[in-house]
Order: structure tokens, then C-alpha cells, then sequence
């Protein structure tokens, strides 16, 4: 077929909600932009154990250490296979990851803020994991195969994370003045940088005309930020809390909560590595890397000689 009816055929099938294959013909752009956002969804999750992985040895009780361990556990989980579904199209796994020590590659902003005490895993659980959840459910109807696939299972898993991020807040404005005070100040500190890990205004958003017409994205950034607000507003009225912004309320006309505009200055500042944390989180990743480097290498070493002798038992049967 011609590139153009490749395209058109393509299109098509987008259009009819088919599923794009990792052998399917897709244009070039389809497949820089899904290697981008996969890759950066990947390094996000990997790079978000950082300030959750801090908390482990510090759990209040052993529950809480079983519970907690479990989820970090789950987030690199999810990174794999998200590194995975890139790889079916095609990206180098090192390459994705270099491109991210580099600081080529992005990840979510929301890591680069500090875990200050224990109500802040409880706000990550409630709200970063609650915004997450928002996006990828979208997600889940993407029209790469893979990356839908990956994202059902994440999905399940990140429902259970916010749960045990509310569970925490729950006990925490249910316990001591001071425990209902660290709860509040680490709502203060997670809630404008929770909003802001929807991407930038819609007028601003580089890639989304085109990723609609491609249906990675179904929302547009300003949509689910929104949809999050609705859901989440009720959820801090029942743990007592107050969210931090004064010109939060419910607008009847539009059905949704109107709320203050976000400090876009402060989102850049961190995307572009000038956040709280972002130096010490690339150097937390490059020591990962740099330590795990001989496990790479005895891992491949191990399995080019087993090709090696499985090659050789089929040319001494072959002969
Ligand atoms: N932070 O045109 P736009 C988790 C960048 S982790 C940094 O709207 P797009 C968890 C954007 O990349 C879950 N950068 O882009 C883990 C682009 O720059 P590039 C993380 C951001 O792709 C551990 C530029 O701004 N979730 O759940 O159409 C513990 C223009 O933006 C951000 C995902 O990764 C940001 N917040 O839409 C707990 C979801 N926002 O690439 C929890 C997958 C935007 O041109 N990703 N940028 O250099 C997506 O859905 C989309 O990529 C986004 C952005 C909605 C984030």
C-alpha cells in the first residue's frame, strides 16, 4: 500500500475504536509520540518510589510498613511494564532511561516535592495516586494495545492505592490535634501540586489536538483536572479538612467546582529541573543505575551463552 492509504487505513481503524497492534503499520509520529509518553509515564512510576521508598523504614506500625512496602513494590511494577510496552514499539529500554538521566526525557512534576513526614504518604495515597487514577482510567481506552492493556491492570492496583492513602488520612484527622494538623499541612503542601500533574492548560498543551485525533488521549488536561477537583472536594469535606484555596466553590450554573488559577510559573520551574527535589532524584536513579550495572551485564553475558549453546545443540542435531 502507498504511505497514504497506510495512513488513511490507520485512521480508520482509529476511528472505528480498533486496537493499534505492536505490528500494525502506524505513522512514525504515532510511534515517537506513544515512546514519549509511555517512557515518561515509565520513568514517573519508577522515579515515584523515591519519595514514598523514604517512609518504609519509618512506618508507624508494621501494618502500615506491610501495606507500604507492598505499593512501592507495585509502582515498579508498573514501570515495567510500561518500559515493556515501549519496547513492542520498538524503544531500547537503556536508551529510555539514559534519556531520563539526561534530562531529555520528562516525569511526572508531582515527584519532585519532599515526603516531610507520615500524613505525607497518606496525601500521596489520597490525591497523587486519586490523579492518577483520573488520567489512566482515560487510558485504558488509548488506542495502542499494549498501553491500554498495562494501564487496566495498573488501574486496579492504583484504586487500592488511594484507598490506603485515604485510609491513612482518615486515621490521622480521626486521631490527636496534632495528627489533624499534619494531615491538614500536608494537604496545604500536596494539593496545587497534585493539579498541576494534569499538564499544562489546554491552550497550552503542545500534543493534545494531535493525540486526540490519534486517541491516546479521550480528556483533555483541563477536563480530568477538573473531574478530579469534583471528586476529590467531597473526600476532604468528610476527613474535616480544609482545601487550600479560598476561592474553591461549587458553581451550580456549571455543574463543577470553580477553583483559583494554578501558579504556572512554579509547574515550569519544576518540569524544567528546578523543583525541591529534582536533583536528588536523578541522583538517586543515576546511583540505581550506576549500582545495577554489573547485574545488567551478568544478565546478558548469561544469556548469550545460553543462545550460544542452544544454537550449537541445533547445528550437532542439524548434522
Ligand atoms: N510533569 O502537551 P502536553 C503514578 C509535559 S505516576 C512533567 O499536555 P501530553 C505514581 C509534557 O510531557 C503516573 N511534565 O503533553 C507513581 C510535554 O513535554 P514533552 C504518571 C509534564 O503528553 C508512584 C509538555 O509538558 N502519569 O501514578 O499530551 C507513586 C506539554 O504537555 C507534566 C502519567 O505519566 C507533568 N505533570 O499530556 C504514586 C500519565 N504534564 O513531553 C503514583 C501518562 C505535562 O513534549 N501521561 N508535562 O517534553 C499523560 O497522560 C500525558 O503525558 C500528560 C501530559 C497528561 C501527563
Amino acid at each position: 500500500m502507498k504511505e497514504q492509504n497506510l495512513e488513511a487505513h490507520f485512521q480508520a481503524k482509529i476511528d472505528a475504536e480498533i486496537k493499534i497492534e505492536p505490528k500494525d503499520w502506524m505513522p512514525d509520529e504515532y510511534r515517537k509520540t506513544l515512546i514519549r509518553q509511555i517512557s515518561q509515564h515509565a520513568h514517573s512510576e519508577i522515579v515515584g518510589m523515591l519519595p514514598e521508598g523514604n517512609w518504609i523504614t519509618r512506618a508507624p506500625s508494621l501494618r502500615r510498613k506491610l501495606i507500604l512496602l507492598a505499593k512501592v513494590q507495585d509502582e515498579a511494577g508498573h514501570g515495567l511494564y510500561l518500559y515493556s510496552a515501549a519496547e513492542t514499539l520498538g524503544a531500547d529500554r537503556g536508551d529510555l532511561v539514559l534519556q531520563m538521566l539526561n534530562g531529555k526525557a520528562k516525569y511526572s512534576s508531582i515527584f519532585n516535592y519532599p515526603t516531610l513526614n507520615w500524613a505525607d504518604i497518606g496525601a500521596i495515597g489520597w490525591l497523587v495516586d486519586g490523579a492518577a487514577i483520573t488520567n489512566q482510567v482515560m487510558l485504558t481506552r488509548t488506542s495502542y494495545g499494549p498501553y491500554a492493556r498495562a494501564m487496566v491492570r495498573i488501574c486496579k492496583e492504583e484504586s487500592f492505592h488511594q484507598r490506603q492513602g485515604y485510609e491513612i488520612m482518615l486515621a490521622m484527622s480521626r486521631g490527636s490535634e496534632e495528627q489533624k494538623q499534619m494531615a491538614q499541612d500536608s494537604l496545604n503542601r500536596w494539593w496545587w501540586p497534585s493539579l498541576m500533574m494534569f499538564g499544562p492548560h489546554d491552550g497550552e498543551s503542545s500534543h493534545s489536538e494531535q493525540a486526540f485525533k490519534w486517541k491516546i488521549k479521550r480528556k483533555s488536561n483541563d477536563e480530568l483536572r477538573q473531574q478530579f477537583v469534583d471528586a476529590t472536594i467531597p473526600q476532604a469535606g468528610l476527613l474535616g479538612l480544609t482545601v487550600p484555596d479560598p476561592a474553591l466553590r461549587w458553581n451550580a450554573e456549571r455543574g463543577h467546582y470553580d477553583f483559583s488559577p494554578i501558579n504556572w510559573d512554579e509547574f515550569w520551574n519544576v518540569v524544567k529541573g528546578n523543583g525541591p527535589c529534582n536533583r536528588e532524584r536523578i541522583a538517586a536513579r543515576q546511583k540505581a543505575c550506576d549500582d545495577g550495572a554489573w547485574v545488567r551485564e551478568a544478565a546478558l553475558a548469561y544469556a548469550e551463552k545460553k543462545e550460544q549453546k542452544q544454537i550449537g545443540a541445533r547445528q550437532t542435531a542439524a548434522a
